[in-house]
């Protein structure tokens, strides 16, 4: 079989054949049902009454509202909000101004005109805590409600085999398993409150953990053929697919998350042993790999401004330009790597491959400070080492170097779960295993500490009012990609 890049752009029977294939992979939700029952809960003016459900659910609420007192000669005015989070509490959605969409914020103003009545809620929510305030009624009755009725969904049942040495190991799986349940719905979201659909980045994390925990492979080739059969008139994979109320891919485009498709296919193949997928897909993932190339000078990948929008972490102020190059090399070797599996030729991908490491590393290393630099400034990150170390094949004492050197020189840091997921995987294939573990145990600990059911979207120890979007209220704190502990522990910790 021979393969060229050209097998991987748009062609409508194919995206139409792939589209079919992810159509037939969808799966059926399953439903659990929680009840909360009050006895004659008086509802007050300007004192939300808060219910919690003491876990994260996703899900469909209705609420069973009564009265007492005179007939009922106004209607009621009801303030009801869905918190993820105990803090979202006390977030006012009034003080919230940025530029991620306020209406991703969980609150619903409603009016209702006759008692007794069942509110039964339309919109599916993401929540531990339900407040319920009532903002106006006449003062001839008062208000109760008698309970509030769960439907809650996912596209797996309970994971149950918890793992761990230590109590916080434990708790970490518990939450991080939970988080990933969630996330895992007709597709893999990135988190049920926000943005609710399924990103190539995110989706790499969650099928990683899934493949050691709840093992569902029809998930993630649904989602890989989500993303194959949405592409753009030249191949592109976009970032993200909405698939309600039709499929349909987002017009942005991610350079990183674009690339990753290879090893987000690659990984499924190791773990799923399926051929055919890999043999269906494998021409998309060239195509990701060839439209890049043409953003590299001399094998040098530009800077940020040309490449559009570039990922890795939401640290706002990071150079992406070196981490971007590294990914780059990152995914090629995946590629390479399939290519190998089914006995296609890799002449032309590993001279591309080793000019590319050469260049990179003559480009971003600097010898003097020894670590990677990025940009004209000469940024010197955590992300562009950790994603350098990923993709070259360096031993273990040099990147030990490189770890020693970054930790003297005050580097970009990181503030995505995301993002710390791959240092912790740089620190393994550097032979600090029980470093990786120690930081994961406080990076991850430390939500625990802040009260996480599940592992939030950002995450930054040393700023905990950080958010990409101009404000918390729109953070998302049961954000898939932050699952991967259960990950770490199962496939590097707990093995030997
Ligand atoms: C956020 C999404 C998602 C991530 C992108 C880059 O808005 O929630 O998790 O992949 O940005």
């Amino acid at each position: 079989m021979t393969l060229s890049a050209e097998n991987g752009t748009q062609n409508y029977k194919m995206t139409k054949r792939f589209l079919n294939i992810a159509k037939t992979l969808k799966p059926k939700l399953i439903h659990s049902n929680v009840r909360k029952t009050f006895s004659n809960q008086v509802l007050k003016t300007s004192e939300p009454f808060v219910v919690d459900f003491y876990n994260h659910y996703t899900g469909y609420v209705s609420l069973d509202f009564d009265f007492v007192g005179s007939p009922v000669d106004a209607p009621i005015l009801l303030k009801i909000k869905f918190c993820e989070h105990k803090d979202e509490l006390k977030e006012n959605s009034d003080d919230y101004h940025g530029w991620v969409s306020k209406s991703w914020i969980q609150e619903e103003l409603i009016h209702i005109d006759n008692l007794p009545s069942t509110l039964k809620l339309k919109r599916r929510y993401a929540f531990r805590y339900i407040s319920v305030e009532l903002i106006a009624s006449s003062s001839r009755y008062d208000v109760l409600l008698n309970g509030i009725e769960l439907d809650s969904v996912s596209s797996v049942g309970n994971f149950d085999e918890i793992v761990g040495d230590t109590e916080l190991e434990k708790r970490i799986d518990v939450v991080a398993l939970r988080t990933l349940h969630e996330c895992m719905q007709y597709e893999f979201e990135d988190g049920p409150k926000r943005d609710r659909r399924l990103w190539l980045g995110d989706l790499r994390l969650q099928a990683l953990t899934n493949y050691h925990t709840y093992k569902n492979y029809d998930l993630v080739k649904r989602c890989l053929y989500l993303f194959a059969g949405t592409t753009d008139k030249n191949g592109r994979i976009a970032p993200c697919v909405f698939t309600s109320p039709k499929v349909i891919a987002d017009d942005s485009f991610i350079f990183d998350y674009s690339l990753l498709f290879a090893s987000t296919l690659k990984d499924y193949y190791e773990n799923a042993h399926d051929e055919k997928t890999l043999q269906d897909l494998l021409p998309v993932a060239t195509k990701q790999i060839m439209n890049a190339r043409g953003y590299f000078v001399n094998d040098v990948l530009a800077d940020k401004n040309e490449l559009g929008w570039c990922f890795l972490d939401w640290n706002l102020s990071l150079n992406r330009q070196c981490g971007e190059h590294a990914v780059y090399i990152y995914a090629e070797k995946d590629l390479i790597s399939l290519y190998k599996e089914i006995g296609l030729s890799t002449d032309e991908l590993e001279i591309d491959l080793k000019n590319k490491i050469k260049a990179g590393f003559d480009a971003f290393f600097d010898k003097k400070l020894g670590v990677f630099v990025s940009g004209e400034a000469k940024q010197i990150s955590f992300a562009s080492n950790v994603w350098m170390i990923l993709a070259n094949d360096f031993s273990e004492e040099e990147n030990r170097k490189i770890f020693e050197n970054l930790d003297r020189l005050n580097p970009e840091p990181m503030v995505t779960p995301y993002m710390y997921h791959h240092y912790i995987e740089a620190l393994i294939k550097s032979g600090l295993l029980d470093k990786a573990r120690k930081k994961m145990n406080e990076y991850w600990g430390a939500m625990i500490d802040d009260d996480a059911d599940t592992f939030y979207e950002l995450f930054n120890p040393m700023n905990k009012e950080e958010s990409p979007y101009g404000g918390k209220a729109v953070l998302s704190y049961c954000h898939a990609w932050s699952c991967t502990p259960s990950y770490l522990l199962r496939h590097y910790f707990l093995k030997k």
